[in-house]
């Protein structure tokens, strides 16, 4: 069978035209960032969130995909410095650019996804040639206000070229939690080809799918996060781009991800942890359909638990609430049923999402002060990627009684 044949029966890889297997179903989702206010109820735009993997270059990718217009818009609400942790990463990053890449004055930075400007305005306040690229209106006006030029725009071939014959060429194109985000990369990928100097290097932070897998983070699937990289698709794809993986960094943040170090061939050596880390997702069948079909059987008991262990807690009187109103909170929501009867509000830092409800499960927001007045029984850690800075945060939470419940690898309370 040809990819053609194959094509009209199994649903295709965006990347290679392979035959896609379906594994993992979330049912019907929402936009997982697009909290309503209370009269927009009844015009949600729904999904259907299932994923698959690809038979040939295994890049694990969502069948359908929500259109991007619903997803970043000017009112986007998420903002990266909703976050301590954060703040400090995108600080180091912005140290180890300038001192290791971006030594000429003339070096020009472009930062695809800047949001709210948490890393260039880093390099800003050094004096380094910067320049986000963003679509989101209300994060850039806050990136600005910090010093950080912004373009309100999405990163494509087309806005490449104009900053490319307004600035000329960029040393370094960095671009955190957004390049899996884009269902189109040959987009990402030509705009690239078009702005990068040949000896420039395109930097890259996303989720990892290993880790994905080995701690059953199943809420780091939803509308946004397309794909689910992993080496050996990243590596596959970036050379059918016309580009060179030369090095990968495991780090830390929103429960591990990877940097991906990328170059036009040759210019750069490649470093031994490329094939290394390849050899490991071949050991851990990180490329392979039946580990993520277990990794389904396994959504689906901390699904019933969690489902059983709130209807327990409600039975018993105990009040329950949310803590972080995350993207991932969408997927918990909206896949197990659980809406304000079970987590009467969540609560959340972030102005633009308070007062709203969650997509899909209509769960009512509320300021962060909100939750020691009085503090409830149990928190629900949708934020649990920020459960060291929330935990030390919330000391008196516990010393008053209260006590974290965590879902993932399993249900449990600590
Ligand atoms: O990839 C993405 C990452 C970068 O951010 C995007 N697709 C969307 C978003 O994902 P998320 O919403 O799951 O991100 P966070 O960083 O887990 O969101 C944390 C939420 O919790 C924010 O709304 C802020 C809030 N928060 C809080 O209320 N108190 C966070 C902390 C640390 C706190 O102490
Ligand atoms: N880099 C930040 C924000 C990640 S959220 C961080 O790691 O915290 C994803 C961001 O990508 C959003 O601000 C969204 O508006 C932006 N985005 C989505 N598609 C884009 C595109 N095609 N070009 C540029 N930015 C895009
Ligand atoms: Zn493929």
């Amino acid at each position: 069978m040809n990819s053609r044949e194959r094509a009209s029966t199994a649903p295709v890889c965006r990347l290679c035209a392979g035959p896609v297997r379906e594994c993992v179903d979330l049912g019907r989702q929402p936009v997982s960032n697009a909290f309503l206010r209370p009269q927009d109820v009844g015009s949600e735009s729904f999904f259907r969130l299932a994923v698959g993997i690809c038979a040939d270059c295994a890049m694990v990718q969502q069948l359908e995909a929500m259109p991007t217009s619903h997803m970043f818009r000017a009112d986007y609400p998420y903002r990266s410095s909703s976050s301590d942790g954060l703040r400090r990463h995108f600080e180091q990053v912005a140290g180890w650019l300038r001192d290791t890449e971006l030594t000429d004055p003339a070096d020009l930075v472009v930062e695809i996804g800047c949001n709210d400007g948490l890393m260039l305005r880093t390099l800003g306040a050094a004096g380094v040639r910067h320049i986000g690229v963003d679509p989101s209106a209300g994060a850039a006006q806050a990136a600005a206000a910090r010093g950080a030029e912004v373009r309100v725009d999405f990163f494509d071939e087309r806005s490449a070229a104009e900053i490319r014959a307004e600035r000329g060429p960029a040393k370094v194109i960095f671009s955190a939690n957004t390049i899996s985000h884009i269902a189109d990369i040959d987009e990402i990928f030509r705009g690239v080809d078009r702005l990068l100097r040949s000896d420039g290097i395109f930097v890259f932070e996303d989720r990892y799918v290993a880790d994905i897998i080995e701690h059953a983070y199943f809420d780091q699937i939803y509308d946004e996060h397309f794909y689910l990289f992993s080496v050996r698709a990243v590596d596959a794809m970036v050379a059918r781009f016309g580009f060179e993986l030369v090095d990968v960094e495991h780090i830390p943040i929103h429960g591990g991800s990877l940097r991906y170090t990328v170059a036009r061939p040759g210019v750069r050596p490649v470093r031994e942890c490329v094939a290394r880390l390849i050899e490991d997702e071949a050991r851990y069948g990180i490329g392979e359909h039946d580990t993520y079909v277990r990794f389904g059987q396994q959504i689906d008991r901390i699904g019933a638990d969690l489902v059983a262990l709130l209807t327990d807690l409600r039975d018993a009187g105990r009040r329950v609430v949310g803590y972080g109103a995350t993207s991932k909170s969408a997927t918990v929501t909206n896949y197990c049923g659980i809406g304000p009867d079970l987590v009467p509000y969540i609560c959340d830092t972030t102005p633009e999402k308070q007062g709203r409800l969650s997509p899909g499960a209509h769960i009512p927001i509320r300021p962060h002060e909100v939750f020691a007045d009085p503090y409830p029984d149990y928190a629900l850690l949708f934020a649990w990627n920020h459960a060291e800075e929330v935990m030390a945060k919330e000391r008196r939470f516990v010393e008053q009684g209260g006590r974290w419940i965590l879902y993932v690898p399993h249900v449990r309370i600590v």
